[in-house]
């Protein structure tokens, strides 16, 4: 997640650890002349050419774009603009360089590299002169404009941070609104420029061939576009009804509580009422959905607090869970130079991230952590970014990456499957008594809440960037075409009519950020088969959601292997390595919440459910 690294050009290969970087190639670095095919020989010498060059240039972007990050100022704008387009231009130019092997009988090794290298941008840049720095100062004004949005909330000037709060915590309908509604009258500016932006990547992506830009983020999954767009519709598939169970169950919850007039008993669920700004995560409204029999339930945002953890205890704990399986410490400049906590008197971009800046040791996290259960997850997420990027970090340059981008999202994942059972929470002196099988449907509960509900968002976000890029949704529809699709996948509503000009999309961060999303529903399948295949590993026979693999230096080895591999392999060798399986496979996350889908069923009964 070097995300910002290389500005949005190279977002995704950044916050996924794709391709770091993309080189610095220079015009002597070898692109053939003539039309003759290159030679096998050439075409290592480009692409070592191209990784020398690349491992140079990446520091100094990465190093513009974390100043940038965490110190907004007109400054730190431009100097992260001039250093990613500087780099956009010149990782376009290896993009299309690259693609004059395509027909030479090249080693697989700088095959697969010479593949890497034409699809890692995010937003390529057109050749024209001056487009690549319009695009990156484009993409630098979006991500900023998000990150330092503020609008009047009951006469005083709130941040984001301050609004999850009130989605997080207040059970009165007209502050929910108001904060959603608030929050999201902060998008509207950022439409021009995102349509721009849109137009500029179009065309920089089809001079790489492309149909459009979603079809070259569509092409990072070792298999043809159109058959990844299929893959995550069966994946979806298999969660589909499961969701529709969950929704069914919350949506008679939040009626109880809150009546006819705020939630009905039938259609969409009302998005502010489900605990988080974008109801993409709803653990924060367990209190209200909990079962009436919750006897042995405890909060873990309660829990944090009471024991006395601040941020820096919580990602110090984060690390225990890692080194507890055999990986090593984190560096010390890690906790010198991450910013953990919103620092004081200055802008920065609170959402989460983790970087790695020299591509070897420099680990960092960015993010304004609050003790609270959802930045427990974050946490062990992020640090998952960080143990993957040092896993990898002997790969030569254009393999440092995930094996495709919803590995390097699942690995933390993973971790905190194992790290949010009440067995661990346990062993480390959060929890004082582990509660017995009568607590495992409130621990399914809350985990669905999360996971479960995540699942439609984590595919909606780019399906909705799929038909921005194809052209089939125009800047006039952006927000229609939205609530299309957030109805449609998650059953839900805003809370008001929306105002014209609205630009929902834009007030989540991937959208203005330009950070692929498909990744984390992928990340939402993965980490349940690692967890699978870990457990068994550990020989664990009980149920899924019990099993934590804390302490299991057997399954770390194994699982940093896979981590080593970074993406110099198609990633179904990577899912093989650890877990046997060669695909994505959601019946690992159907086996997890069996008990928990057979008492909503029952909860369920009399009911009709959809929207
Ligand atoms: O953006 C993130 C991470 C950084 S890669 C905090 N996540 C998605 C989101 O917040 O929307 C993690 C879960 C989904
Ligand atoms: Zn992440």
């Amino acid at each position: 997640m070097k995300k910002t690294t290389l500005m949005a050009a190279v977002a995704a290969l950044a916050l996924t650890g794709g391709i770091a970087a993309v080189a610095a190639v220079k015009q002597e670095a070898a692109a053939p002349t003539a039309a003759a095919t290159p030679s096998p020989e050439e075409a290592k010498a480009f692409v070592d050419k191209v990784e020398a060059d690349m491992a140079k240039a990446s520091e100094y972007a990465a190093k513009a774009a974390w100043v940038r990050a965490t110190y907004i100022t007109e400054d730190t704008m431009w100097l992260e603009a001039k250093a990613g387009a500087e780099f956009t231009d010149l990782a376009t130019r290896a993009a299309i360089d690259a693609a004059k092997y395509d027909k030479t009988n090249a080693d697989p090794v700088t095959r697969r590299k010479l593949d890497i290298l034409k699809r890692a941008l995010v937003l390529p840049a057109p050749q024209r002169p001056g487009a690549a720095e319009q695009m990156a100062t484009i993409a630098g004004r979006l991500d900023s404009t998000y990150s330092t949005g503020k609008f009047d909330y009951k006469g005083k000037q709130i941040t984001l941070n301050d609004a999850e709060d009130v989605l997080a915590n207040s059970r009165n309908p007209e502050e929910l609104k108001a904060a959603w509604e608030g929050w999201h009258s902060i998008a509207p500016p950022m439409t021009a420029d995102y349509a721009q932006l849109v137009d500029l990547a179009n065309e920089g992506s089809r001079a790489l061939g492309y149909k459009d830009t979603g079809a070259l983020w569509r092409s990072g999954y070792d298999m043809a576009p159109d058959a990844f767009a299929a893959e995550t519709d069966r994946l979806w598939k298999q969660i589909e009804p499961f969701y529709k169970n969950l929704h069914c169950y919350v949506r008679a919850e939040l009626n109880t509580e809150y009546g006819d007039a705020v939630q009905p008993k039938t259609g969409p669920i009302r998005a502010d009422l489900l605990g988080n700004m974008w109801a993409q995560q709803w653990g924060n409204i367990y209190e209200i959905v909990k079962p009436a029999d919750d006897a042995a339930g405890y909060s873990l945002d309660k829990l944090l607090v009471d024991k006395g953890y601040d941020a820096t205890k919580m990602v110090k704990t984060g690390e225990t869970f890692y080194t507890s399986m055999g990986l090593a410490p984190l560096p010390e400049t890690f906790w010198t130079r991450s910013q953990i906590v919103r620092p004081e008197g200055r802008e920065v971009v609170c959402h989460a991230s983790a970087w790695n800046l020299d591509d070897r040791d420099d680990l960092r996290i960015k993010m304004c952590t609050k003790v609270n259960a959802e930045d427990f997850y974050t946490v062990h997420h992020e640090l998952g970014h960080n143990y993957y990027q040092r896993a990898y970090k002997e790969q030569p340059y254009i393999f440092k990456g995930g094996a495709n981008d919803g590995f390097h999202e699942a690995i933390g994942d993973f971790v905190g499957l194992s790290a949010l059972t009440p067995t661990y929470l346990n062993q480390i002196g959060l929890l004082d008594a582990v509660p017995g099988a009568e607590g495992d449907n409130p621990f399914l509960l809350k985990m669905a809440l999360d996971k479960i509900a995540f699942m439609p968002f984590g595919l909606l976000v780019d399906r909705w960037r799929w038909q921005v890029y194809d052209g089939s949704v125009k800047p006039a529809d952006y927000n229609a075409a939205w609530w299309k699709l957030r109805t449609q996948y998650q059953g839900i509503t805003p809370p008001g009519p929306r105002p014209a000009g609205a630009f929902d999309p834009g007030a989540k961060y991937h959208v203005p950020g330009n950070v692929p999303y498909t990744r984390y529903f992928l990340a939402h399948v993965y980490q349940f088969q690692f967890h699978r295949a870990a457990c068994k590993q550990a020989g664990w026979k009980g149920p899924l959601h019990r099993c934590s693999v804390y302490g299991n230096k057997e399954v770390g080895a194994k699982f940093n292997a896979m981590m080593e591999m970074g993406q110099s392999k198609p990633w179904p060798d990577a899912m093989e390595a650890f877990t046997g399986e060669r695909r994505g496979d959601a019946s690992a996350v159907t086996e997890y919440f069996a008990p928990l889908n057979k008492w909503l069923i029952k909860q369920n009964k009399g009911r009709k459910c959809g929207w």
